[in-house]
């Protein structure tokens, strides 16, 4: 049976904004309060998804969230109609309509934990909504995260759901931005590769001092019991503290891998010789021959891989088997990094090919290509249980980009998020979006 690694890309929602939501994460907290542009957003991203299918790579959309999340609020004891509620927050509390506000969901890197079949114990593909408790904004993400996952990924048989762990910071869990999967073959045994910030029980881990770590190795460890990993396909790394204090919230934004390639900065984890040596023999033992490609400090700096995101690019095995690395413009921007990937494709190394697109509304607020995609594998017989109004075809491009003319607006400021229309605007829209991509009812709201 054939197996395929698919891509699920945020679509980004209606309230797209620069809200300085998240301390740790440089681009959000340079951006506060900056005017967005909702429509370009979301049609960069549907640009990219676009031009993946375009290329050959499976290509699904992960539906956006209702913002503003009027029942986030109402539980802070705002209260009314849903106007009055807005109305309440807008006056007293600022921060907190930013929060319910955010477009977050679009970073479906976030959204979970994906095992594929081969790796589980009860041959079912494993999904875990990550509880995001880091932040309030993106820990209220996760009731829908699984509603929408349950609507995407409906049949028992092939696809188990696990809630999110308990929501509090000792089992913090960002999802795949800290899970990397290695493998053969997409339908092979892998090795499942879990990078976390600290130990939320055990003094002995170090912890960064600026920055919060998001990812505890106990929250990894609870994920590997759900999915019923065996020990023999999971790695655990710990991030080195020093680059989360320098802006590196996940481990994504130093770090990528697919198939038997690990793509990953000098300075990324502790202990990296002990993790390079597990990990291959990990893969070893299941047929696969790991390959770690190291970005020395000397040729990129960690602040160049912080502005630049270079390692939150997307790795993807082209038909001939070389590697494609999907990056972010800012990366073409930095002459450091720039240089550093000309020399990288023009090697005999796995990765041949780089692939420059403007993500730039996602980007200011820290989210480049690996963010905005959720990474799936699956078998033939799992791919036809997708529900099928989620995947990526020409005709639901032309679609989902009409939605988004006819529903966006074009400029988003701090001062607009007061505005009881926008509630009204966005309801509207992902009323029409849930009958485009056959979702059903996964949104909580009813139109008025
Ligand atoms: O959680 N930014 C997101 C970016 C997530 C990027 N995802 C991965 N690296 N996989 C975050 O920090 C900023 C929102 C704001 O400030 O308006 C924000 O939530």
């Amino acid at each position: 049976m054939s197996a395929y690694e698919m891509n699920f890309d945020g679509l980004v929602g209606p309230t797209h904004n620069y809200g300085g939501l998240s301390y740790g994460n440089v681009a959000s907290q340079s951006n506060s309060q900056a005017t967005s542009s909702p429509k370009e957003a979301a049609l960069q991203g549907l640009g990219k998804m676009k031009a993946l299918m375009e290329m050959g790579f499976k290509q699904g959309v992960f539906a956006p969230q209702e913002r503003q999340d009027v029942a986030a609020l109402r539980s802070l004891g705002f209260a009314g109609t849903d106007a009055q509620v807005i109305a309440q927050a807008a006056k007293e509390a600022m921060p907190l309509l930013a929060a319910v506000s955010s477009a977050s969901s679009m970073w479906t890197a976030n959204s979970c934990t994906v095992s594929p079949s081969a790796d589980t114990a009860d041959g079912r593909v494993h999904f875990t909504a990550a509880n995001l408790n880091c932040k309030f904004h993106r820990s209220i993400e996760h009731p829908t995260t699984s509603r929408v996952l349950g609507a995407m990924f409906a049949s028992e048989q092939h696809f188990a759901h696990h809630a999110a762990l308990p929501a509090v910071g000792q089992f913090g869990d960002e999802g795949a931005a800290n899970h990397t999967r290695f493998c053969k073959g997409y339908g092979d045994a892998g090795v499942e590769f879990f990078v976390y910030g600290r130990s939320a029980f055990d003094s002995r881990y170090p912890a960064p001092q600026r920055y919060p770590a998001r990812q505890t190795l106990e929250a990894s460890q609870a994920i590997a019991r759900l999915h019923g990993l065996s020990d023999e396909g999971v790695v655990y790394a710990q991030q080195n503290p020093a680059v989360i204090d320098q802006g590196v919230f996940h481990n994504d934004v130093i770090a990528v891998g697919n198939g038997e390639v690990l793509f990953y900065h000098q300075d990324a984890f502790l202990d990296t010789e002990r993790v390079l040596a597990e990990l291959a023999a990990k893969l070893g033992r299941r047929g696969g021959n790991f390959q770690a490609v190291c970005v020395p400090r000397e040729a990129v700096t960690v602040d160049d891989a912080v502005r630049s995101y270079l390692f939150n690019s997307q790795l993807l095995t082209r038909a001939d088997g070389n590697m494609l690395l999907i990056v972010p413009e800012e990366c073409r921007n930095n002459s450091n990094v720039w240089n550093y990937l000309q020399q990288l494709t023009s090697g005999n190394g796995p990765i041949r090919e780089v692939k420059v697109f403007d993500l730039k509304q996602s980007m200011q607020n820290g989210g480049g290509p690996a963010c905005l995609r959720l990474r799936v594998a699956l078998k033939d017989n799992e791919l036809a249980a997708v529900n099928p109004g989620v995947i990526m075809t020409p005709n639901l491009y032309e679609t989902l980009t009409s939605w988004v003319g006819k529903h966006y607006r074009d400029r988003l400021a701090e001062s607009d998020l007061a505005d009881p229309q926008l509630l009204i605007e966005c309801r509207t829209a992902l009323d029409e979006l849930t009958q485009i991509l056959k979702l059903g009812a996964v949104y909580p709201f009813q139109l008025a």
